[in-house]
């Protein structure tokens, strides 16, 4: 859908950023001046309560001020993107670190098709003192190559703050993340959704205030893998899960038949890989059912299971291995005042098919309960 209105929203979430706020909203003037004569622009700050008279200075500023109850940067910039009138949405920090005179290289690609543009501050230029080296070093990179990996996406900076969106686009992701977190859901979401995401190099400079940044390292470094990895639950538990199933049932399997090359160390190692692994990749599924139900992200071969693969099947097949462990321990039953009457095989044979037996009932109770959901949405 081509973008037909020349508004430009440019929204700057701000937590205590008097000593940079004034320099902040003048720069982002002159670069929509610098647009041309067809832009209007709309300042929007969006505070969360800053005890430092923000807010004010910003009103004198002439921007528009939005005060956001929940705490957050991901909260108060989904409140600005929300509140926002332009079919152009450009995010970015109030704190001086970032320039505005060259909204252009933003606005341009949107209005060439693209969803998303994200800022790179790695592929830009870094003055000294603007990003200290963890982060440089260490923190972007690995989230950035994580991303890439887990989402197929191509971003050199993925928690860059300087960005431009389509307004229609920010809500059809339905972003709800409410810490530093919001930069990566941005990306990952419109990655998963298929939206257009371009890169342009940005600059970045020393913040213009005396306080410590807002963003604290390892907890907020903590909070975005974190996202990340719950959002990949193929990557993260369904592939090992099919993995450690498979060796573990290699391993395991011809101890259970009694076979005399393997011994009690497989039958029980082979238990343990199996029920970890089966464990894996079922909280996997319930995880992907959950997000699919939730509108997360939706994925057409799980609509096909979930219409083929109802609650009966599984609870059948749970019952079915329940049926086959029973049978194996019978006998164990039987001497139950022995040592061990039978094969370490088969108690372990008898254990493993147990276990994963009233877990294959477990996850098809859940997916039954999240379907319910599912069909009324
Ligand atoms: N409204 C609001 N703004 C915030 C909050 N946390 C950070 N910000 C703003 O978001 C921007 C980025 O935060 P900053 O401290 O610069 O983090 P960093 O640049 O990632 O180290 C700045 O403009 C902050 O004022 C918050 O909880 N509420
Ligand atoms: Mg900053």
């Amino acid at each position: 859908v081509p973008i037909v209105s020349r508004i430009v929203s440019i929204v700057l979430p701000c937590l205590n950023e008097a000593e940079a706020l004034a320099d902040c909203i003048a720069d982002v003037r002159r670069g929509v001046e610098a647009l041309g004569p067809g832009f209007e622009a709309e300042i929007l700050v969006v505070d969360n309560g800053s005890t430092d008279g923000s807010g004010e200075i910003a009103k004198q500023a002439g921007a528009k001020v939005i005060s956001e109850r929940r705490l957050g940067y991901g909260s108060a910039l989904g409140r600005g993107i929300k509140e926002a009138a332009g079919e152009i949405v450009i995010t970015g920090d109030a704190d001086g670190s970032y320039r505005f005179d060259r909204l252009a290289l933003f606005v341009e690609p949107i209005l060439a098709g693209a969803d998303l543009v994200v800022g790179s501050r790695l592929r830009g230029r870094i003055e000294p003192g603007a990003m200290p080296w963890l982060h440089r070093r260490l923190g972007t990179p690995v989230l950035t190559f994580l991303v890439n990996r887990f989402f197929g996406t191509r971003i050199s900076d993925v928690n860059c703050g300087q960005r431009a969106l389509r307004r229609a686009t920010a809500q059809a992701l339905d972003l709800r993340a409410a810490g530093m977190e919001f930069a990566s859901e941005m990306v990952v979401k419109a990655a998963l959704a298929g939206y257009r995401i371009e890169e342009v190099p940005v600059d970045f400079q020393p913040d213009r205030r005396s306080h410590p940044p807002h963003l604290r390292t390892w907890r907020d470094g903590w909070r975005h893998l974190r996202f990340l990895l719950l959002l990949a639950p193929n990557i993260v538990l369904v592939g090992p899960g099919f993995s450690l199933l498979a060796v573990g049932a290699v391993l395991g399997g011809p101890a259970w038949l009694g076979h005399p090359a393997f011994g009690g160390a497989a039958a029980f190692g082979g238990a343990v890989l199996v029920l970890i692994g089966a464990q894996m990749v079922q909280v996997g599924i319930l995880v992907k059912t959950w997000y699919h139900v939730e509108g997360f992200y939706r994925r057409p071969y799980l609509e096909r299971l979930f219409r083929y693969v109802g609650f009966e099947v599984g609870l059948l097949a749970g019952i079915g291995l329940l049926v086959i462990g029973g049978i194996a321990g019978v006998p164990l039953l039987v001497a139950w005042h022995e040592e061990l009457p039978v094969s370490s095989g088969r108690v372990a044979a008898s254990l493993t098919f147990l276990v994963a037996g009233i877990q294959v009932i477990g996850t098809s109770v859940l997916m039954s309960v999240l379907g319910i959901r599912r069909r009324r949405g």
